[in-house]
């Protein structure tokens, strides 16, 4: 909606005290027609809601693809597939939690049901489930063993179920609404505490030869209300696909992002009910390699907090398939895969598909166990931490220190002219690095948008990396160097940067020389 300048001046008013003085709106509307500065003033100030800060501080979670599929050998089911063949032989849930948090994950999705229909736990809507197979007699039901296992080892529960339903005779229809509903209600409802909800958009023909028309926002408000502190990802308001199945973000990633003045709308009408907050139908084109920077912002009628989630399968397939043993990802490229992922203000989604014994394959344990080591190996030693830091204009009232105390949520907060301040660091000695991590205060917006990295060099400061944003977590790694001292240069910043972590690493070699792909589809 555009407004003519007199109301804009004060629609700006409203927009910026809303935006400024409630913690938590992850949202803000722009009036039309104004100023570049005040928009990326806006900008800086958009913050995340509390569901999406506390995804995002998961930094790793883990996908089970798992279900009538992994006896067909397939990746997209066919609807005579029998429910019969689903047997799994030796199924254990708790060795795939184990697995996944022994890999760091902190949080699990489960496919509940996917493109083929079949759902994994008893529904009372259909007959095209686990009470209709061999497996523990027609009594199983993996949705409770997978949440129960998650409830054992802490593990956060998150559930996919598809929208597109192969099998559903109903498809096509507004019936399926009314059934695809009751399948969620279940789910909702009869496992505890769901985290994360994961919609994908395929969307197919039903029998009578009609696409379906999905409901998203009664999904949404479905969801809202049966699990407010759920995020609801991809074909949904909080979280969304970075645009690419193949584990690398972009090196430029913005949480914020312009969406239409109607999505704004909506997403203010929804916050006034109860446990609403934020329901809009997801933009629809989110590939592009630049979502947010000044330029795609200064016009746009409003702005959300829409952060980005890195989906990628340990295997080619997001099935399991025994011809897919020996193609694991090797520990050097998870590892890498987690540097330009959560490296990048993204939330890494690995998949890991159970095998049809039921049980993580051992070679997928191998590479995740190898990955875990380098990881550990690679951030064990924080050069940063003992250093001293000099900073070139301090907020008495912000300690530098709060930069490497090893708490996101502590921050130094820099109140400088022009927003660009510098930061030098005395290590101890001497010493080689060759990887550093940034982390902004999020929680408070994201900032900067331009950064360098120097290291003395004679009676000057000679650059050894730079990058874009930094967001949640940004980590760089470069050419091996050795110095006592580093700077960090701010070189462009939105508001007042505040930075919550600064590290400084040695990785070995063998992890700086793989080289991070920029959005591509090799696995
Ligand atoms: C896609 C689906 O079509 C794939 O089968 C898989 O579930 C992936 C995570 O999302 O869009
Ligand atoms: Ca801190």
């Amino acid at each position: 909606m555009k407004f003519p300048f007199p109301l804009c001046f004060f629609i700006f008013v409203i927009a910026a005290h809303t935006c400024f003085c409630q913690p938590g709106r992850n949202y803000a509307v722009i009036p039309h027609g104004l100023a570049v500065d005040s928009v990326i003033k806006i900008a800086a100030h958009v913050r995340p809601s509390e569901r999406q800060a506390a995804w995002q501080e998961l930094e790793f979670t883990v996908f089970f693809h798992f279900g009538i599929n992994t006896f067909a050998g397939l990746e997209w089911g066919k609807k005579e597939t029998k429910a019969a063949i689903f047997n799994p032989t030796e199924l254990d849930a708790r060795q795939w939690i184990r697995t996944a948090k022994e890999a760091g994950a902190k949080l699990v999705i489960l496919v509940a049901k996917h493109h083929d229909g079949f759902c994994n736990w008893p529904s009372k809507f259909t007959d095209y489930s686990v009470k209709n197979t061999p497996w523990r007699s027609g009594n199983g039901d993996l949705v409770k063993e997978v949440s129960d296992a998650c409830r054992e080892f802490g593990m956060k529960f998150g559930i996919y179920v598809s929208p597109w339903d192969i099998h559903s005779k109903v498809y096509g229809s507004d019936e399926y609404n009314t059934y695809f509903k009751n399948l969620l209600t279940e789910v909702l409802t009869q496992y505890g505490k769901i985290d994360e909800v994961w919609f994908d958009g395929a969307c197919g023909e039903g029998p009578n030869g009609k696409k379906q028309v999905y409901d998203w926002t009664g999904y949404y408000e479905l969801i809202r209300k049966l699990q407010p502190h759920a995020v609801i990802a991809v074909m949904g308001p909080d979280v969304r696909w970075v645009g690419t199945e193949s584990g690398y973000g972009r090196e430029t990633e913005w949480s914020v992002v312009p969406v239409s003045a109607a999505s704004v709308e909506s997403i203010a009408k929804s916050s006034q009910q109860a446990g609403g907050n934020g329901v809009f139908l997801p933009p629809g084109n989110m590939m592009e390699e630049d979502l947010g920077s000044r330029s795609r912002i200064q016009d746009a009628e409003g702005l959300v907090w829409y952060p980005s989630e890195v989906d990628v399968s340990i295997r080619p397939g997001w099935f399991y398939h025994e011809n897919e043993d020996s193609l694991v990802k090797s520990p050097e490229k998870l590892a890498d895969i987690y540097f330009s992922s959560v490296g990048r203000n993204s939330v890494l989604l690995l998949n890991l598909p159970p095998d049809r014994r039921g049980l993580i394959h051992e070679n997928d344990i191998k590479s995740l166990r190898g990955m875990r080591a380098i990881l550990d190996s690679a951030f064990g030693n924080n050069l940063a931490a003992s250093s001293v830091i000099i900073t070139s204009n301090g907020n008495p009232k912000s300690r530098p220190a709060n930069m490497t105390d090893g708490r996101a949520g502590t921050y130094y907060s820099i109140r400088e002219s022009g927003h660009t301040p510098s930061f030098i660091l005395e290590l101890k000695k001497q010493s080689s690095f060759n990887c550093i991590l940034l982390q902004e205060n999020f929680r408070n917006g994201q900032r900067v948008e331009k950064f360098s990295i120097e290291i003395p060099d004679g009676k000057n400061w000679k650059a050894i990396a730079s990058g874009t944003t930094i967001g949640y977590k940004r980590l760089l790694r470069f050419p091996t160097v050795q110095s006592a001292r580093i700077r960090i240069n701010i070189l462009s910043s939105r508001d007042n940067p505040e930075i919550s972590e600064i590290g400084i690493f040695y990785l070995p070699e063998r992890l700086i020389q793989v080289t991070s792909q920029k959005n591509n589809d090799e696995r």
